[in-house]
């Protein structure tokens, strides 16, 4: 869980940010927009500051048990998926 956070924190200041949630996606051959991005990191974010730290990461995966990047994604694109149209 730990490795996944870090592999998409790309520059290392324990946030993960809406760039760092394209380029992890866009890594494995998925590419979202922003407003996805966004959408996802919303779903994660507790405090409304548009980036998601450790706690909130550490959270939102109790509840959504995902444990590799490549899971995380797929888990991620289905809610970018269901979300559209709604
Ligand atoms: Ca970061």
């Amino acid at each position: 869980m730990r490795l996944a956070f870090n592999s998409v924190d790309k520059n290392n200041d324990g946030v993960i940010e809406t760039s760092e949630v394209i380029a992890a996606l866009k890594s494995l051959g998925m590419n979202i927009s922003e407003s996805q991005a966004k959408k996802i990191l919303q779903s994660i974010d507790s405090d409304g500051t548009m980036t998601v730290d450790w706690d909130e990461w550490k959270y939102y995966f109790l509840f959504h048990p995902a444990t590799t990047v490549n899971e995380i994604a797929r888990f991620w694109k289905h809610c970018t998926i269901s979300d559209a149209g709604a």
